[in-house]
């Protein structure tokens, strides 16, 4: 019997071994003959070593060699990649150039690309591109859709898990250097010696692919884990504390990065509880990690409960404070002024904060996207937001350009995104969510990348290089953010989510007592007049917290983006579009439009069956259906809704509703989070 299992087991060793269940990733490099290529260097480090490997086993081309050259330190991390009679040779100033260099030229090979005559020279746009992981202690992960943590912290540090290395080399691969290890809902307890301890664990096996663990801190963790009698940032004592603790940090972690704070925000504590700024309370964690070179991300998400629109809530607290930041401070800023919505428009704060660094907060996990049941390509978002001007400084003022330096030297640059990633197999759920983690890193390393180019390498990478798939596939991709804004909240609605969860659609949701701005009322404002958030001077004045033009043409009905339009503007249900249609017609239309582009993609992607594994087919397959039931889910509970108010017929050129509203409103999916 014994025997018959071994023997099972090894008969099944190799198909597990080659399964398609995604857990390869884009890294999906063929074993190199043997007898091949040298790979020459003359310096050796651990980080040099894993470049070394990585090219022996997987390079098919000419000779390769691998020079460290201090000249090059004008490229930061950055790489020259030059092909020199019959070699190509790597150079950087920092080991971790190589490595990116190594990966440049597998990704390269891989794409089909042209191989002669290289002559590469890149530079990362941010200083610091980081992945911020909502993982808890327990292994629960806040909005991750990809099964519990990667973490084991319970088997952690004596038990390290083989995927806790393909986590970094998969993070080296597209440049990514830095992660926040747990949830900016922080617990004390990862600053007990315990914890530290875990996390120097993980770092030691992360380091040699260039990737600093920082971590999310909780703001009482001196009241609570010191037992002081408070956190007050200006005691002496509790500055004292955090001195020690971060002492005791930098002697098991000597290049540990720093912290993230998210602090007088929903809930959490922070130097407000004592009268106190975010400035004091940055200040202090700042003053601590000085010495070590280590910083603060310090949250711009705040907002209360008040009369004060949500929206503006963020700028109202931060840009009086601008100017008395420490400048190893970096001010987190979510890419819009609510939540990670299908679409927003740019945090005014970006380019507000003159004296004060900015970073970006993207949101990798789909948890107003439909979670890792739908398919959304994320890159065309990040880059929405990336390319916005905000005329800060005058026309050209991207966000992009702000954060990374161009427009304002800043000492340290950085940008960040909530991962995806948990336990599963595959890594992030659904397997086209892994294309947003590699379209952020592929980002942060360079923002002038176009989505279509990322799309194009991650679907050759990870599927297939034949054009057949490629064209076909890649279109889905670029016009699945578009879609997914249309079947949940297109023309600048936003935040009409169930409120038990973020998935599916629950305009009418009222719950007594709750807060007013976690309510979907609050932000759609449906009344028998029309539809959409006054947010204009007459209204909130959200829009005067944008520079000029912007606060007048986002102000005025005529000349704000009609994808904006019911993020700024109350509109009455027939105005007139564009397009001459009414609002509410659009608004079927833009529905209608949503749900029909899934059923489109379910048919590209049947048509592609033979280009594709049957397990990675099948689950993308499954997940479509799926997703194509709620596009319908989401256009019959809003337009019958909504109906309610417009008392106008749904056109009678789009498809009837599937649905009774009553049922759409007995629907109560059991999910945990609040709000
Ligand atoms: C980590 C939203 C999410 C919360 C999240 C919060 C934040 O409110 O729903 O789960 O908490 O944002 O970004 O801090």
């Amino acid at each position: 019997m014994k025997y018959l299992i071994y023997l099972t087991f090894i008969i099944l060793l190799p198909l597990s071994l080659f399964a398609e269940d995604g857990s390869r990733l884009w890294l999906r490099f063929p074993v190199r003959e043997q007898g091949k290529a040298k790979i020459i260097s003359k310096h050796s480090s651990p980080t040099i070593q894993i470049a070394r490997q990585e090219l022996t086993s997987h390079w098919r081309g000419t000779t390769i060699e691998l020079q460290l050259n201090k000249k090059l330190n004008y490229l930061k991390d950055g790489y020259q990649i030059k092909s020199d009679k019959d070699k190509i040779i790597i150079s950087a100033s920092q080991d971790t150039g190589l490595l990116y260099g190594a990966y440049h030229l597998l990704r390269l090979q891989e794409t089909a690309a042209n191989l002669s005559n290289i002559n590469i020279e890149e530079k990362p746009r941010y200083d610091i591109r980081i992945l911020n992981h909502w993982d808890n202690l327990d292994r629960t992960v806040e909005r991750g859709y990809a099964g519990y943590s990667i973490w084991k912290w319970d088997e952690l540090p004596n038990t390290l898990s083989p995927r806790y290395a393909e986590y970094a080399r998969s993070n080296a691969s597209i440049g990514i250097n830095g992660t926040v290890l747990n949830n900016v809902n922080a617990t004390p307890d990862i600053l007990t010696n315990d914890y530290l301890l875990k996390v120097k664990a993980l770092s030691d096996i992360f380091r040699p692919y260039g990737l600093k663990v920082y971590l999310s801190v909780n703001f009482s963790s001196p009241k609570e884990l010191g037992k002081l009698s408070d956190s007050d940032p200006l005691n002496p004592a509790v500055k004292d504390w955090w001195k020690s603790k971060v002492k005791e940090i930098y002697n098991l972690i000597p290049d540990f990065g720093g912290f993230l704070v998210k602090a007088n925000s929903e809930g959490l504590p922070g130097p407000q509880d004592y009268g106190r700024t975010h400035a004091d309370g940055a200040n202090m964690l700042a003053d601590a990690l000085k010495p070590y070179n280590g910083i603060v991300m310090w949250r711009a998400f705040v907002y209360n409960p008040s009369n004060e629109d949500r929206a503006k809530q963020a700028y109202q607290e931060f840009v009086p404070l601008d100017g008395q930041f420490r400048d190893n401070v970096i001010i987190q800023i979510k890419n819009g002024p609510i939540d990670f919505q299908p679409r927003e428009p740019f945090s005014p704060l970006f380019g507000a904060l003159r004296k004060t660094p900015e970073m970006v907060e993207f949101q990798i996990t789909q948890e107003y996207l439909g979670f890792s049941n739908h398919l959304v390509y994320l890159a065309p978002l990040f880059k929405e937001t990336l390319d916005s001007d905000t005329y800060s400084d005058g026309e050209g003022s991207t966000i992009a350009k702000l954060a990374d330096g161009t427009l304002r030297p800043n000492k340290t640059t950085a940008i960040c995104a909530v991962a995806n990633i948990g336990e599963d197999a595959n890594w992030c759920g659904h397997h086209f969510a892994q294309a947003n983690w590699y379209a952020f890193g592929r980002l942060a390393w360079d923002h002038q990348l176009s989505s279509e180019q990322i799309a194009d390498e991650w679907i050759k990478m990870t599927f297939s290089k034949d054009e057949e798939f490629v064209t076909p596939i890649k279109q889905m991709m670029l016009t699945s953010r578009e879609t997914v804004v249309d079947y949940m909240m297109p023309l600048g609605l936003h935040h009409i989510f169930a409120f038990g969860h973020h998935y599916g659609p629950e305009p009418w949701c009222d719950v007594p007592d709750a807060r007013p701005d976690w309510m979907p009322w609050y932000y759609h404002k449906a009344d028998s007049v029309g539809l959409g958030f006054d947010r204009t001077k007459t209204g909130s004045d959200a829009v005067s917290q944008y520079f000029a033009p912007l606060n007048e043409i986002y102000g005025n009905i005529e000349t704000c983006p009609e994808n904006f339009i019911l993020w700024f503007h109350h509109v009455p249900w027939n105005s007139r579009m564009k397009n001459g249609n009414t609002l509410w017609e659009n608004l079927c239309y833009k529905y209608d439009s949503g749900v029909q582009q899934v059923r489109e993609y379910q048919k590209i992607w049947d048509r592609m069956e033979a280009y594709v594994d049957n397990q990675r087919f099948g689950e993308v397959q499954s997940r479509l259906k799926i997703q194509a039931r709620d596009a319908v889910w989401w256009k019959d509970a809003c337009l019958l809704y909504f109906q309610t108010f417009s008392k106008q017929p749904i056109p009678y050129s789009i498809e009837r509703p599937a649905h009774e509203l009553e049922d759409l409103k007995k629907i109560k999916l059991d999910m945990k989070h609040h709000n």
